[in-house]
């Protein structure tokens, strides 16, 4: 109930940010997935998505929504995604659903980055959801030896191959995350990782939070 109330207030949001001629960029997991039937029921009213996953895109097109690849588009509008966990200043950890990398590529071009999520996600500090790492698989021992490095714990997601063929590590034990933005870029540069779920140094704009009290709205 929490996820249809946020994703129905999301739906209202999005419509009044855009025009038919927009471009809106769609992400991953089970509230996604609301705010994706709860749009269709206006599809005439936005010209096409960019999906962040093979998922997200088979859902809107059994809707009859055009889903776009991103190099085809000069703008998306606004980008609507869910997170595992969200702190006071909107920066999330994702990943839960495998689908970091895309989600935060389509997060960098997004001109509005609206994150909607129930009371759960919500946080004073990250860290204590594992922080996925999206790896290359040959990379993988290397880049778990330098995340403990770090202090992390990291666990392999067995049996997960992301849309883009590579691996996953977990990372226990890094609760407290802050400042977030660091941790975001120290993950980043360790050769072989390819994304790490942290969205710090581009965290939401927007977060539409379902709780007992009904949806909030809290800005960036
Ligand atoms: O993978 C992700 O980042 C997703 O946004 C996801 O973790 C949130 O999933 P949920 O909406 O099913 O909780």
């Amino acid at each position: 109930a929490l996820k249809q109330a946020v994703a129905t207030a999301a739906v209202a949001y999005t419509l009044s940010r855009i025009d038919d001629k927009s471009i809106v960029g769609i992400g991953t997991g089970s509230t996604a997935n609301c705010f994706i039937d709860l749009l269709a029921e206006h599809k005439a009213s936005i010209a096409g998505t960019v999906a962040s996953s093979q998922a997200s895109a088979e859902r809107l097109k059994a809707h009859g929504i055009p889903v776009y690849d991103l190099n085809a588009v000069d703008e998306v509008t606004i980008y609507v995604d869910g997170a595992d966990e969200t702190n006071p200043h909107l920066e999330l950890i994702k990943g839960g659903g495998a689908a970091l990398t895309r989600e935060k590529i389509v997060a960098a071009v997004a001109r509005e980055f609206l994150c909607i999520a129930d009371q759960s996600k919500w946080v004073d500090h990250l860290g204590t959801f594992p922080l996925p790492v999206e790896v290359i698989p040959m990379a993988r021992s290397h880049v778990a030896r330098e995340l403990v490095k770090l202090g992390g714990d990291p666990v392999y997601r067995q049996g997960v191959v992301t849309d883009n063929g590579n691996v996953i590590l977990d990372v226990h034990h890094l609760h407290p995350i802050s400042p977030a933005r660091e941790l975001e870029e120290k993950i980043n540069n360790i050769t072989g990782v390819v994304t790490n779920g942290l969205f710090a140094l581009r965290p939401a704009d927007v977060l539409m939070l379902g709780t007992a009290e009904g949806v909030k709205t809290l800005y960036a």
